[in-house]
């Protein structure tokens, strides 16, 4: 028999339970809240759910990432962030509960949960110490006392005998707060009152009061925590703001009139940077000041390393070049590859330089790890970053300074490889090491150690279970096989043969290339299939591959009734 059926509670104001459910989500709202709070003072990443989120992520396994990333998309971690508030919200419900009877533990349970988020954030790879442990300590210590507080108020105490009609509030001045275990059963207030047992009750103006300033307060921290937060980066915003690139040495051509086809629907050849996808671990986004950055080159062969500034960079000669980012997570047929126009300097250029040489002139160092200010690693081969390609190290992205979402202020960007082995963004340090001696961050969790990007299509009109008129349907997408070049595209008509369709003028073998193939489309179902061939002669192949460990295969088809 719990307390509430022993005594049944007031007839007026919430259930006993409820309200020790009600404390627990009020303590750990205000936990959160005085987290976030602290975590202006210390970092934005600090934070609790943050820190917890990145770990998560870092743990997940490799099936379920995937199964998130394609369900949720660009969304997975709002997905996550509001699955971690939905489990939390459950344990303060269930410690608010737990506090009725066991005060002092159940309030020492929040502390838990500050040890458990101070551990998550003092391991993170760009863990900066101890000062991160200090939101969840700061937060549970708080919610901690709160717990405590609000519990005391729940506590049993005599009812006031000398206001006997129902519904009665009795004031603060009865109110017990002798500790967890001494709640009387009867004693000498029992009475009864309509066959209910009235001799006992709990403070619930005091509790009701208690619990609406503190939410208030926690609000009001929050807000300022979030308000904070947000403007924490203004150094580096102002350092973005201030930043004009100069104008590139070596500055790309136009676009090939025609290589972006006006056929409603087609992606665009050049993506926007607002609508290019972003693919990364961050849950903060990290917002690094140009002026303090550095980039340092070390490592296995490095012979003169250095340490760059921004400036020091922007010294070099920048280079401006047209080139299809693709990741690996690219479904056939999915969004996560787009073209941009980059700004800078090449990377080859900068290794040399450092004395260092590709395997294939002896150099030591096969493997190039580039790692970011998030603590991100991503491992390239040192033999395609200097065969001549432009491997960059970007700063600007459609003629701004790199958005903060893709990199800023440096990033890399080598054509032909996926995004996972090259394009490391907020990019801070490079180590020339080996294969054989160290796996990077994505390595590490089953992915390829090598993954040259495979040549792929995509119908990006009609769009599935379409509906055209009978006549003249222009199908039309994209083909990219970066680095080899688009050859040529086919598309199929249900069973019916290969036929070519038109590629628009190719801008350089590192970008994708739009297609078109006039359909006459005859009434009734049909579905369309697109294959591409890349200069090497390769033949899109039929193989359907997952994404893990090297990138999907196979390909796109569209399904769609023609009236
Ligand atoms: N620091 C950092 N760089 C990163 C990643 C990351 O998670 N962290 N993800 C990589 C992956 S998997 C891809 S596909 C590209 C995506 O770049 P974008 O977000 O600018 O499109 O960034 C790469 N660089
Ligand atoms: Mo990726």
């Amino acid at each position: 028999m719990t307390d509430d059926e022993k005594n049944p509670p007031g007839r007026y104001g919430p259930p006993r339970l409820a309200a020790g459910a009600f404390a627990g989500a009020v303590a750990g709202f205000a936990a959160l809240a005085v987290a976030e709070l602290v975590s202006a003072g210390v970092r934005p990443q600090a934070g609790p759910v943050v820190a917890v989120g990145g770990a998560a992520i870092d743990r997940t396994p490799l099936a379920v990432k995937d199964w998130a990333v394609r369900n949720f998309g660009t969304n997975d971690k709002l997905v996550l962030e509001l699955g971690i508030l939905a489990v939390l919200t459950l344990f303060a419900f269930a410690l608010g509960m737990a506090v009725l009877r066991f005060r002092r533990a159940g309030a020492a349970g929040v502390l838990l949960f500050g040890v458990v988020g101070a551990l998550a954030a003092t391991t993170r790879p760009d863990s900066r110490g101890f000062s991160d442990a200090l939101p969840s300590l700061g937060g549970a210590g708080v919610g901690a006392v709160l717990l405590y507080v609000l519990a005391g108020r729940l506590e049993w105490r005599p009812a006031r005998r000398e206001r006997p009609a129902p519904g009665q509030e009795s004031g603060p001045e009865d109110r017990r707060e002798d500790g967890p275990d001494s709640d009387r059963e009867g004693g000498p207030d029992s009475d009864r009152e309509g066959g209910r047992d009235s001799s006992r009750d709990w403070d619930r103006r005091g509790f009701v009061v208690a619990a609406g300033v503190a939410a208030v307060a926690s609000a009001g921290a929050g807000t300022l925590g979030r308000y904070l937060n947000g403007a924490s980066g203004k150094d580096a915003v102002a350092s973005r703001e201030r930043l004009v690139l100069p104008a590139p040495g070596s500055p790309a051509h136009a676009v090939p009139r025609g290589a972006g086809l006006r056929i409603p629907g087609i992606s665009p050849f050049i993506t926007p940077n607002d609508s290019f996808y972003r693919v990364d671990t961050a849950l903060v986004v990290p917002k690094v000041d140009a002026t303090a950055w550095r980039l340092r080159v070390h490592g296995k062969g490095v012979s003169r390393p250095v340490v760059l500034s921004f400036d020091d960079l922007l010294r070099r000669e920048l280079i401006e070049r047209d080139i299809t980012l693709t990741c690996v997570s690219n479904e056939v047929g999915g969004p996560y590859v787009g073209t941009a126009r980059w700004i800078g300097t090449r990377l080859a250029d900068l290794l040399a330089e450092c004395g260092v040489k590709p395997p294939s002139r002896g150099g030591p160092a096969d493997q190039l790890v580039a790692r970011s200010v998030d603590g991100m690693t991503i491992g390239s081969p040192v033999e395609d970053v200097m065969d001549g390609r432009d491997a960059l190290l970007a700063v600007g992205m459609n003629g701004q300074p790199l958005p903060f979402d893709h990199g800023f202020p440096v990033r890399m960007v080598v054509p032909g490889l996926y995004g996972f082995v090259s394009a490391c963004k907020w990019i801070t340090d490079i180590e020339l090491t080996t294969f054989d001696s160290y796996d990077p961050y994505w390595v590490k969790r089953g992915w390829a150690r090598k993954a040259p990007i495979k040549t792929q299509s995509r119908i990006d009109t009609p769009k599935p279970f379409a509906r055209p008129r009978t006549g003249t349907v222009m199908v039309a997408g994209v083909a990219w096989a970066q680095h080899r070049g688009i050859d040529k595209v086919e598309v199929r008509v249900d069973d019916g043969p290969w036929q070519e369709a038109r590629l628009a003028p190719e801008d350089s073998r590192d970008t994708w290339r739009q297609w078109s193939f006039p359909w006459q489309a005859g009434k009734g179902g049909h579905t369309l299939t697109v294959r591409a061939t890349d200069r090497s002669g390769q033949v899109q192949t039929d193989r359907r591959a997952r994404t893990v460990p090297d990138g999907a295969s196979g390909r796109h088809s569209v399904v769609v009734t023609v009236e």
